[in-house]
């Protein structure tokens, strides 16, 4: 493999796609998987997770089923009432066990799942060069100096096992030297899967599987192609290049490309937020002060975890107010510098919402913003307080009245004091 270079093979212009590593780790039934953890009678039983499915009703649809469930055709999307048409709800008093045709229904919790993915996420992180989450139970890893092409099969098994053993959960993984096929092996063998295709392996593995599973071909596309007898990858990858152009343009070239199995896209860390928030609705607009005092509370301690989880400091801490009809309100304040300190974000917006004592409210939020990212960009204390002469504590803030943006949230243009 190491022989191998752009040199060797004139026109193509990828990255060497042979010398990357690529996992695509996904975790198997995840909500169902987490409920199981917590709740060990739910093991080997079918289980549904409905989204805005409330216990006992049939509202809601289906975010997950287990791989038991998924036995009776219940499968995400759909909805609840479907599912218990096929699989009725288990009544505790029936006292489960295998055989009977029923399942637990639960309803989604967010919170302990985010959870769950993050004690994940701390083990992909010791095995990845370069990790690359998506969403919450999905991750890509460059492995590339982790692992060889000798020792991958050995190395995800261990990671697996690692999951499994410190976490609860199961892992399908697939190895692969692109995203995208690496993406296709983690669901080959789904649950608890291990698929390595090797370099030099990806067309033959990619040839048989229906188009739909190349990267970028939707149904449109797939329907397009079978029109012209394609029905596999490949076939797309043997494709008459003339047809390909005719038909879809330079994009038919593309997609043979992708057939054949490159894929130049490289893992990469997400980009860091701009902002970071959290918003409340209520059914009835809300008027009594303390009520709300106690509504911002809640979210400042979500949005302050997650900004210290993330590693973010904020230099900006804002409220969102809506009152009826429907008028966006957003007051905005921001610091001297960056912090990570839960206790002004609530001074600041239990202080920008007394403003609002009288009115009725119907959606409240609280904003961060002006991040700065400490695990890159190390801003000490002395930094920025050398750098402004606004005095200490809540006095530093000032207020600056801003456009309004997309999200109803004003920008703020702050002079730059740290950069
Ligand atoms: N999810 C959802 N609505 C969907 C699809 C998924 O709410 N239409 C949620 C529930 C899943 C989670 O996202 O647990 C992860 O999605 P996956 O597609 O990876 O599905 P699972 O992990 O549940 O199953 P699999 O074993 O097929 O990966
Ligand atoms: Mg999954």
């Amino acid at each position: 493999m190491a022989g191998r270079g752009s040199a060797e093979l004139p026109g193509v212009q990828d990255r060497d796609e042979s010398l990357s590593i690529v996992m695509h780790v996904d975790m198997d039934c995840f909500y169902a998987a987490c409920e199981r953890l917590r709740n060990p009678e739910l093991r080997d039983e079918p289980v549904v997770i409905g989204m805005g499915y409330d216990r006992g009703e049939p509202s809601g649809a289906v975010a997950t089923a287990s791989y038991e469930a998924r036995r009776y055709g219940v499968e995400s999307a759909m909805p609840i009432s479907e599912a218990l048409e096929s699989l009725p709800r288990r009544n505790a008093s029936s006292g489960g066990g295998n055989g009977d045709e029923t399942a637990y229904y639960l309803p989604v919790d967010m919170e302990y799942y985010k959870g769950v993915s993050n004690e994940v996420r701390e083990i992909l992180n010791e095995y990845a060069d370069v990790l690359e989450p998506v969403g919450i139970d999905e991750a890509y890893l460059d492995v590339s100096t982790k692992a060889s092409w000798n020792n991958v099969q050995k190395f995800a098994e261990e990671l697996k096992q690692r999951i499994e053993g410190e976490v609860g959960v199961t892992a399908s993984i697939g190895v692969a030297p692109t995203k995208s096929a690496a993406k296709i092996a983690s669901d080959y063998d789904k649950p608890d899967g291990l698929v390595v295709v090797n370099p030099g392996e990806v067309e033959e593995f990619l040839a048989p599987l229906k188009i739909e599973a190349v990267h970028g071909i939707g149904p449109v596309t797939a329907e397009e192609l079978r029109g012209i007898g394609v029905e596999t990858a490949g076939d797309l990858a043997e494709a008459d290049i003339g047809i390909l152009e005719e038909k879809f343009g330079s994009r038919g070239r593309e997609l043979r490309m992708r057939a054949l199995g490159h894929d130049s896209r490289a893992v990469s860390p997400p980009d860091d937020p701009k902002s970071m928030s959290r918003e409340k609705s209520f059914t009835e607009p809300i008027s009594d002060l303390e009520e709300k005092r106690q509504h911002i509370k809640r979210l400042v301690g979500d949005v302050a975890e997650r900004a210290h989880e993330r590693g973010a400091l904020y230099r900006t801490i804002g409220i969102k107010v809506v009152t009826p009809p429907f008028n966006v309100n957003t007051r905005e304040r921001s610091l001297s510098g960056p912090v990570d300190d839960p206790e002004v974000v609530e001074a600041v917006t239990q202080d920008l919402i007394e403003e609002f004592s009288d009115d009725e409210i119907r959606k409240l939020g609280v904003r961060v913003s002006n991040l700065v990212f400490s695990s890159r960009e190390q801003v000490t204390l002395e930094e920025w307080e050398g750098t402004n002469d606004a005095g200490s504590g809540v006095d530093r803030w000032f207020l600056k009245r801003v456009e309004q943006d997309e999200d109803g949230w004003k920008q703020l243009t702050l002079p730059d004091f740290i950069d």
